[in-house]
């Protein structure tokens, strides 16, 4: 997705930049390794539906102030598009129904899930966005035994549909893995996505939109030129934002092409010689960068834009509103923040976009606990910190026009209880059960349309974690038991049922544990609906829940 400047997630970039001076997964720069992106379809739209089905088969369009951020495919059969104002929409389309999509509480929560998911799968998930991820499947094809024949789904630029997979049985592999991903996704979260299967990044996205919705398409080594001669303007360049190719384009580029063929000297004599070769690399679709485990957020943050702000008091409101908010979402994260920072836009009519302005300040350890401990009066506390902040930058006597208020707490703790692995690298989040390593993904055949999963979430104490920690440590069938025990201790089941889910569990489920919650996922089908031991685990998730 590309994020408008309206878009409030500017902690989901910082989740993928915390840990990336270290090489995680398979060496990069190998020419084997394989990538997959997943992009969710119509993905605010389709949350909404989820929420509401009667919204199914109807021009669905997902609302923020005048804009229709997306929309569902009905309505993009209909001439809608996303970004497209609201007027211009109910012009294409004068049945479409609009949804506002300015809370993003739910997107936010569903697009969490679908990480957690395919990390319960894989250990090297990157998030991007709201609805993206990255997935290094290389290591998960090495270990799978067959050597594909065939591709699943399409392959870019090849309409035969036995396409011979020759020396591309790893990425052939991994079309497989990549559809048995996708209907995971789907029989568990009811979402549909496509994916792009290639051998580095910026290649697996730049082919995951060939085809949509609930598509996957992989690039053959022998067609990286064809793709990358055909994107067209450099904006298309994963890497290439408004500034860069304002810069790019001072220089006389405007295509994909132009910056091909323009001397790498040059490039380094504007950008500096790391930038310049990167540029150089992503217009030739080379692309090493690792993908990197995402982490626990460094920040979170909540911002509002808005046509006109210009009295201190509407200030002093609309801060209040941001801040009650994240400080709830900060006490449920439960680090203590160490920073603040406000950031606030100017209206000026040049340079629409790019005129924030930031101020920071460190909290107070009193302030701080009261906001992770939930107390009511954290958020005025903040709101003071704020008005001095605001005071900084803006001369509240003289006249001011303000369009955007962004509040963000920084400088957040590790998550607690994170797991080391290499150099220094952390994870806040690790699995068992279906772990990659451990158990194949459950394939179309074996996840029929009918299933439908279980879950169950527990909310953890910092000391129900740790002993859960201890077991997760050691993957083996007495610590499993031990987990469930643990579990146990919420004292709502006995001993056999935990012994009996655990058998259960093992043979189709996924446990994802952070910090703050322990999911268990359960993929079950008809078959086990009569077994009288899955009811009662049933019941267990029913008392859990
Ligand atoms: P996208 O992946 O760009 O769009 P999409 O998932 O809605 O549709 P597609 O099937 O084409 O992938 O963006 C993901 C979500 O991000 C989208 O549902 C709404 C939101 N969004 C914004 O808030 N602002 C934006 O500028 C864009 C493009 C998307
Ligand atoms: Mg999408």
């Amino acid at each position: 997705m590309e994020n408008s400047d309206d878009n409030n997630d500017e902690d989901e970039t910082e989740w993928k930049t915390s840990f990336t001076d270290f090489t995680v997964g398979p060496n990069p720069t190998s020419p084997h390794r394989v990538i997959l992106h997943f992009d969710l379809d119509c993905f605010y739209a389709q949350v909404e539906m989820i929420r509401n089905p009667a919204l199914r088969n109807v021009p669905l369009g997902i609302q923020q102030k005048y804009i229709v951020v997306t929309c569902n495919y009905v309505a993009r059969e209909q001439g809608v598009t996303k970004l497209m104002s609201v007027v211009d929409a109910q012009e294409k389309c004068p049945q479409l129904v609009l949804v506002k999509g300015e809370d993003l509480t739910h997107y936010r929560d569903m697009s969490y899930k679908v990480t957690e998911l395919l990390m319960s799968y894989c250990h090297l998930v990157e998030r991007l966005g709201f609805d993206e991820n990255y997935v290094d499947v290389t290591e998960m094809v090495e270990k799978r035994l067959t050597h594909c024949s065939s591709f699943e789904g399409h392959v870019y630029n090849r309409s035969g549909v036995e396409t011979n997979t020759g020396d591309h049985w790893r990425l052939a592999v991994g079309s497989h893995i990549a559809a048995e991903l996708r209907t995971v996704i789907c029989s568990t979260l009811g979402l549909t996505g496509c994916a792009g299967v290639a051998t580095n990044k910026l290649l697996a996205k730049l082919v995951s939109g060939t085809f949509k919705p609930n598509q996957q398409t992989t690039l053959l080594p022998q067609d990286v030129d064809h793709i990358m001669g055909h994107l067209g303007s450099l904006r298309r360049l994963p890497g290439v934002g408004h500034q860069t190719s304002k810069r790019l384009q001072a220089l006389g580029l405007v295509t994909v092409q132009d910056l091909q063929l323009f001397p790498l000297a040059d490039l380094v004599k504007e950008f500096g010689a790391h930038t310049g070769q990167r540029l150089k690399n992503l217009s030739l679709g080379v692309d090493d960068s690792p993908v990197v485990p995402t982490g626990a957020p460094q920040s979170l943050s909540d911002e509002d834009s808005f046509k006109k702000i210009s009295t201190t008091r509407e200030v002093v409101e609309k801060t209040q509103d941001l801040l009650t908010i994240l400080v709830e979402r900060m006490q449920k994260d439960g680090r203590q923040p160490h920073t603040f920072r406000l950031t606030l836009r100017r209206y000026s009519a040049d340079n629409k976009w790019f005129s924030r302005e930031s101020r920071q300040c460190p909290i107070p350890n009193h302030i701080g606990q009261k906001v992770v401990s939930g107390s009511t009066d954290a958020t005025a506390h903040l709101v003071t910190m704020a008005m001095k902040l605001f005071n900084k930058m803006v001369d509240g006597s003289a006249a001011f026009h303000l369009t955007l208020l962004n509040v963000c707490f920084t400088n957040l703790p590790p998550a607690r209880g994170t797991v080391a692995s290499g150099k220094g690298a952390i994870t806040s989040f690790f699995t068992l059960g279906s772990s990659p390593r451990n158990s194949p993904i459950p394939s179309q055949t074996n996840v029929p349309a009918h299933s439908h999963p279980i879950s169950l979430t527990l909310i953890l104490t910092p000391h129900l974690f740790k002993s859960i920690q201890t077991l997760f440590i050691k993957r083996n069938s007495l610590n499993c038991l031990l987990l469930f025990k643990t579990i146990g201790t919420l004292g709502t089941v006995g001993p056999y049922c935990l012994i009996q889910a655990q058998k259960i569990l093992r043979r189709k489920a996924s446990l994802v544990c952070t910090e703050r919650r322990l999911n268990v996922r359960i993929l079950h089908n008809k078959d086990m609906d009569n077994n009288k031991t899955h009811q009662k685990l049933i019941s267990l998730t029913r008392v859990l829940n």
